[in-house]
């Protein structure tokens, strides 16, 4: 036998959800549902609960939907770059919130919002509006992850 190409499978990019309302309205935490499992790495998702990795979140249909008409009123401004970013990302992955992702370097509006409305551009920031029609401009990477595991863990 040869050193012929081995095809791996390619996992698409876990990030992007700015994009859920053009594309028929799928989530990132949607689309990493149907990633399929790498045969290579059967023991990732057995490993996958720890107390530094807990586990996913599960939810009844009727939970996620009442769920996702809470997170419609949140967005997360953040690029993809950012550390303390991807630390949120991975919180909103593993609580499966359908998070409105703006970009702010692939989106100048974005930032200049950001820095408009939350008087500072560093990002991840997290939009809230409340039900009384004022807006919260969150900062702090754990402020904002405290903030998810609160109300949706
Ligand atoms: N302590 C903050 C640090 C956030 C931070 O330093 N963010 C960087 C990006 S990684 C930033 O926005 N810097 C200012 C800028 O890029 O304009 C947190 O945990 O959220």
């Amino acid at each position: 036998m040869g050193f012929g190409l081995v095809k791996r499978p390619v996992r698409p990019q876990a990030y992007g959800n700015e994009e859920k309302q053009g594309r028929g309205g799928e989530s990132h935490a949607a689309r990493a549902d149907r990633i399929p499992a790498n045969p290579r790495e059967p023991k990732t998702r057995a490993m996958a609960t720890s107390p530094q990795n807990p586990a996913v979140v599960t939810r009844s249909p009727e939970e996620q939907e009442q769920v996702d008409r809470e997170t419609d009123k949140l967005a997360l401004y953040y690029y993809e770059t950012c550390p303390f970013c991807i630390r949120v990302l991975r919180t909103i992955e593993r609580l499966r919130l359908k998070i409105e992702l703006r970009n702010i370097r692939k989106v100048p509006a974005y930032r200049e919002q950001l820095l408009q409305g939350g008087g500072d551009s560093t990002v991840p920031c997290l939009l809230i509006h409340n039900d009384d029609g004022s807006m919260e401009w969150l900062y702090e990477s754990d402020a904002i992850m405290s903030y998810l595991e609160k109300r949706f863990a």
